[in-house]
This record gives structure tokens, sequence and C-alpha cells, in this order.
């Protein structure tokens, strides 16, 4: 199949065992050995890591064991002919950082926090990957009042400037999501992730990754939050998946509850040379009642929705579409795009 000139990405964590809030797991673990036999075989170039998914319970290694580690897994990447699109530190799971981790109230969780961060920093570059995502799990509260949100908008600043110094080969992407675990995040779209990436010491270097799913909860369209962040040149990575209305993150395979709006992210991202740019992420899991030998497909299927819709962005006939919008004609307009999509 044509890939259009894309190339695409998952994480490890998007093959899992199923378990939700209310349940165990319903799947057995597969080994990361053999997530990373998987990559090739469904069409994937890139992987996307946690700092622990390159270096196990790295809060208990050394430098140089944890450097040591990556090294041997980048020569793994390469004999699987993968390599790593970017690594994001798991700051969401430690004791320390129930509150928080950068913007938490406990000097000794942000002191933590940043030790952290500087461990994923590592690994990245062992890895040979200058780019490094921040996804702000518990940037946030519950209650309002438990936090003063202006100092937290300053501490993850601080956190941002610490970073590029301490790596400044590196890029940060930031990824915001609304809401979940937090219930109210203080990085919720792309307009805050950009806003905070012009007040660090390189704003060059900070840029955003839109995941789909978390544009949705936020009361927002996809498409139109990754054009804002091309707009500012700023659209560095993205997760597609889908998301059926304002409930937990779903992660759902990518077009498979509203296909319009997926062709609406490909529409923009193609329309603007996104494949030049970055690597298509897919941040989609496997539904809890998916049997475990078949667990693997919502990547593949999410992979060929993206290239399906490449194909119908690219046969799209501009100059109709053109005269619909000169003629104000949108009902013109919206036929065109669903007797498109149908293939009628
Ligand atoms: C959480 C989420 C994360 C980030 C990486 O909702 O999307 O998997 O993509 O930390
Ligand atoms: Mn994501």
């Amino acid at each position: 199949m044509d890939t259009f000139g894309y190339t695409f990405s998952f994480g490890p964590w998007n093959i899992h065992e199923g378990a939700d809030p209310f349940g165990p797991p319903v799947r057995p673990t597969v080994a990361f050995e053999q997530k990373l036999a998987l990559y090739k075989q469904l069409g994937f170039d890139a992987v996307q890591f946690h700092d622990d998914d390159a270096v196990p319970d790295l809060d208990h290694k050394s430098a140089a064991q944890i450097e040591a580690e990556a090294r041997a897994l980048k020569q793994k990447l390469d004999d699987h002919g993968l390599f790593a699109e970017f690594v994001a530190p798991r700051l969401w799971e430690h004791p320390l950082t129930v509150d928080g981790a950068y913007t938490s109230n406990s000097a000794q969780a942000r002191a933590y926090a940043l030790e952290r961060s500087h461990k994923m920093l590592d690994i990245a570059q062992a890895l040979g990957t200058r780019l490094v995502v921040l996804w702000y799990a518990r940037e946030g509260t519950y209650q309002r009042e438990a936090k003063d949100a202006v100092r937290a908008v300053d501490q993850l600043v601080a956190a941002l400037d610490d970073m590029l110094e301490y790596a400044p080969e590196i890029r940060i992407a930031i990824e915001p999501k609304p809401n979940e675990p937090m219930d109210l995040a203080y990085i919720p779209t792309i307009g805050h992730a950009i806003a905070l990436g012009f007040r660090t010491r390189a704003p060059e270097r900070v840029g955003a990754l839109v995941e789909s799913a978390h544009a949705i909860l936020a009361g927002l369209d996809p498409a139109d939050e990754m054009a804002f962040a091309l707009a500012y040149d700023k659209l560095w990575s993205v997760h597609l998946n889908d998301q059926n209305g304002l409930k937990f993150d779903q992660d759902r395979a990518f077009g498979s509850v509203n296909l319009r709006r997926a062709f609406d992210q490909v529409l923009v991202l193609d329309s603007h040379r996104f494949y030049e740019k970055g690597v298509i992420g897919l941040d989609v899991k496997a539904l809890r009642t998916q049997p475990a030998e078949l667990a693997h497909k919502h990547l593949a299927n999410s992979r060929e929705t993206f290239l399906w819709l490449v194909e119908r962005v690219r046969s799209l006939d501009r100059a109709v579409m053109q005269e619909c919008i000169d003629a104000r004609d949108y009902e013109e307009l919206d036929r065109l795009i669903i007797g498109h999509l149908m293939r009628c």
C-alpha cells in the first residue's frame, strides 16, 4: 500500500492488557520484545517511548546503568529497522507526584520531577531522538483552591527552562489534555501549550503534539487544533485516535467514531505537508472486549484508515470544492465531501 510519504509510530502501551477502573486485565501481557517484532509487520517504522518503557524501573538505576540500557535498546531498534520517535517522562505513577509533578505544592515532588526529566532526556539522547513529549498528566487539580494556578504556570515554564538548558539539542512537544486523570488540567489546549513555549528561554525548541481525543474532550475540533499549531509551525507530532463524546479518554481506532472528523484531520495535515514535518503517531487502544490474539488490529486498521483518507484527500476535486466555496453553497460543499467519502 502506498504510504504517500508518511511514516507511522505507536507506543508499547498501545498493545495492552485491557484493564479499566472497574475490572482487571482481560488479556495476557505481551512482552516488549514481542511488541517490537510486531511493528514492521503492522506497517510501522517508529516507536514512541515513555522513559520507563525504554528503561524499566529507572528510579532505582544509576545514570550509567540507564545510559547502558538505553544504548542496548537503540541497538535493538536498529536491528529491527526501527527508530525512536520520542521519549516522554512517566511522571504520574510515583507516590510523590500524587498532587502533580512540576506543579506539586511539595518541593520534594518538584525536585523528583526534574531529576526524572533529566533521566528521560538522557534516554532520548541515547536512543538517538531529539524529540521529547510532555503530557502533563497531573498538572492540574481536582479542587481549584488546592493550588495557585498562576504559580503553576511559572513552575511549568521553570521546568521547561531547566530541560531546555539540560539538553540543548532537544525539542519539546507539549501534549495538552483538558482532564483525566485530573478534573481540570492547567494546559488543556494547543493554544495553552504554544503560549507556554513562548515564555521559555528557547521558544523555538518548544512545540506541540495534538491528540484527536484530547481535543474532542476539550470540546474542540482536532483538525482546527492541528491547524492552529501548523500556523505557528509548532505541530511536531500527532496522536491520531477517536472519541465517542465527552467521557473518559477512549483512544478509539482512528476514524472509527466519526469518519468525517477524521477526514478533516487528514485534510489539514496533508494540505500542509505534514509528511515532510513529522511522524503519524497513533495513540489507539484495542477495545476491552477484543480477544488477545486480535488485540493489535486497532493499530494496522488505524494506519489503513489514515491512508485511505489520504487517498480521499488527494482525489478530492479541489476545483469543484472551490466553486462551492465561491458560490457560498455550503449545502453543496457538504454533499461533495459526504459523496466523496462514500465514493458516490
Ligand atoms: C494520555 C496520553 C499519553 C501520552 C504520552 O492520555 O495520551 O499516552 O500520549 O505520555
Ligand atoms: Mn497521547
